[in-house]
Order: C-alpha cells, then structure tokens, then sequence
C-alpha cells in the first residue's frame, strides 16, 4: 500500500516528507522511495523533485530520455554529434567526444540546481539534456513546451543483466554486503521494484506519449539501433528539424557521426575517469553492448516470464513489442 503522497508546492522536500513515501532498498542496497507510482534512488530523490518543480524548458530544447542502461550514453553521444555538427563537431578531429565521456558533455536533469539555474545553461543552442524520469513526471514545461523528446528503450532482459552488472561495478551503498542474487533481483525486476521502475509504465508512458504526438517523442529501440544506426542517425536528425543534406550525405557525414559514438569509439575516451562527481567510473557505461546477452545469465523460465508480463502490461499499448 502507498502512503499519502500529495505534498503541496511549498514542501521542501525534508527528511520528514521523504518519512511519509514507501521504501525499499534497491538490488544493492541503496535505499528507494516510491513518489507517485515510480521508484526513486533516495540519494537523487530531491534533485528529481526540484529539477521538476524549477527547470524551465525552452521551445528549442532537446530532451533524452532513457531507463537507465538502455543506451542513454550513446543517445547522448549521437545527439550532441548530431546537432553540434555544423559547429564544435564539424572537424572530426577536435570532436569533444574525442575526449570526453557523453556524460561530460550532456548533463542529466538532476543535476539542475534551482539556486544556480544559470549553471545550466549550455554553451551550445539547442541546450540537451537528459532524464530517465517517467513521462508523467517530467517537468511541465517540458510537456508544454514545444521542446522534442528522444525515448530509448531496451529489450527489458538486457537492460536488467545490464543495470546488475553496474551495480556490482559502482557499489552506492558502500556498507551493504553486496548485490543481491541474480533471482531474487530479477523478482524485484518483475514486480517493477528498481529506480524509474516500474520498467513498463516507463516505456507504455513514452510510447503512449508517441502515440499521440509523434512530433514531440521520438521512440526508438536500441535492438533497431544496434541493426542499423545510419538509418536511425538520419531519424533522429529529422525528427530533431536538422536533415542531412544530399551534400553531406554524399560526404559521408552520416556515417562519419554513428562511427564516432559506436561502442568501440566511444569505450576508451577517457576510460579510467569517473562521472557525476565521482560515483560512477567511466569504464562501466561500456560494457559489452550486445543484443541478447540475457541468454548468458537468465535462463528460460525466467525469459517465458518477462515474455508473459510484458504481453500483459503492453494490453494497451498497441505496437510496442520486443523480441525475445
Ligand atoms: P546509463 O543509463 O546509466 O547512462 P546506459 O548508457 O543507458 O547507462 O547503458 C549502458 C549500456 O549501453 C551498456 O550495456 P551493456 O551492459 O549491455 O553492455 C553499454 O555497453 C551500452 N552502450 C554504451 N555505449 C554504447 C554505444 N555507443 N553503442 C552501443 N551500446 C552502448
């Protein structure tokens, strides 16, 4: 059962309000609260509520939006690439992907300060940034605004064997024993027990969203990235308002961009940094990046179970479907 969650709009988000949420510890240990529907990692729980309450979008801004290990960092990569290719991105030599993590360069909504606001504007125009809120919580200037919002959703059995391998690699909870189980987490994973979970509100929320104004969300997979990402770079630009022109397709920009965010490029930049402050290292935004690697962890059963679920949670989202 949920507990009272309305709060009015001068709470100050204190420890006493964040009493009042229902918790849980994450498959690590680190402690969740649940707000309005949707799980929360307590430690960015505030920065999710003020960036909500405070940040401001403009009509130009881009918005990426992802669960977490759904290739957030690669949509990052290609849409800086993408819209700064005329300008800081036009030599492929000086490319700050070339030197930066795509988290250095694309800041996540949380990060937003409500006191500093200024701190977040971004020397490039369009300003992007990226969230993995669900729709129904992004910030309303967001929804009203004529802003543009990327979804990137992942086969959900391998954004899970993804999300547990991070969370061995960057322990948050530095007392906690360790990681649960592969089991006993994949059972929180089903019942939508993890950060922004439940995974296919996440994901109706978006398509839906889609659905209805596909000028405003753009809804791409990652398998369909993985199959063809000159196809889905050219997607991304026009559904962004930048085509590539004939000329720049014939200079083989296209292809020029998917080869500097491509795994393989983008896995060595700055590979023994830290991002966010030093909670995350570098190196364990790339892993492997393969489609179905779930087949190497999770057996059937577990498989025949997420197929089961996800037949039943998409009933009313017609067209979203992933093969697994
Ligand atoms: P985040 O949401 O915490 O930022 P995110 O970038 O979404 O993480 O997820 C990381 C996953 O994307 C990793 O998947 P894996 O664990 O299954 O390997 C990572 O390898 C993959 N990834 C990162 N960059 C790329 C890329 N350029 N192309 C394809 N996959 C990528």
């Amino acid at each position: 059962m949920e507990k009272k969650q309305e709060r009015n709009e001068d709470d100050d988000f204190s420890e006493s309000f964040l009493q009042t949420l229902e918790q849980q510890t994450n498959w690590d240990g680190s402690p969740m609260v649940k707000y309005r529907g949707s799980w929360y990692l307590k430690i960015f729980f505030r920065s999710v509520l003020s960036s909500h309450k405070h940040f401001k979008a403009r009509d130009s801004d881009i918005i990426l939006s992802t669960l977490p290990k759904s290739g957030t960092t690669w949509l990052k990569a290609l849409a800086f690439s993408i819209v700064n290719r005329g300008t800081i991105c036009c030599d492929i030599g000086q490319n700050p992907l070339l030197t930066c993590n795509p988290h250095t360069l694309v800041p996540f909504l949380v990060m937003f300060e409500e006191n500093n606001p200024h701190e977040f504007d971004q020397p490039t125009d369009p300003r992007i940034f990226a969230t993995h809120v669900p729709f129904k919580a992004l910030a309303d200037s967001i929804r009203e605004s004529t802003c543009k919002i990327i979804y990137v959703c992942r086969n959900p059995l391998d954004q899970f064997i993804s999300i547990c391998h991070f969370l061995t690699e960057n322990k948050l909870e530095k007392d906690h024993a360790g990681p649960l189980g592969l089991d006993e987490s994949f059972d929180m994973f089903c019942e939508g027990t993890h950060p922004y979970g439940p995974f296919w509100e996440h994901m109706t929320g978006y398509w839906n969203a889609h659905l209805e104004n596909p000028g405003k969300v753009l809804f791409i997979k990652y398998e369909d990235m993985q199959e063809d990402i000159v196809f889905n770079v050219k997607k991304i630009a026009d559904f962004l308002g930048c085509p590539f022109s004939s000329e720049e397709e014939e200079r083989g920009i296209v292809e020029e961009i998917s080869k500097m965010c491509s795994f393989q490029s983008l896995k060595n930049v700055d590979k023994n940094g830290y991002s966010f402050n030093g909670l995350f290292k570098n190196n364990t935004f790339f892993r492997n990046g393969r489609v179905g690697d779930w087949t190497n962890y999770l057996t059937p059963a577990m498989a025949e179970r997420m197929k089961k679920l996800v037949e039943i949670k998409f009933q009313g989202s017609p067209g979203l479907t992933f093969k697994i």
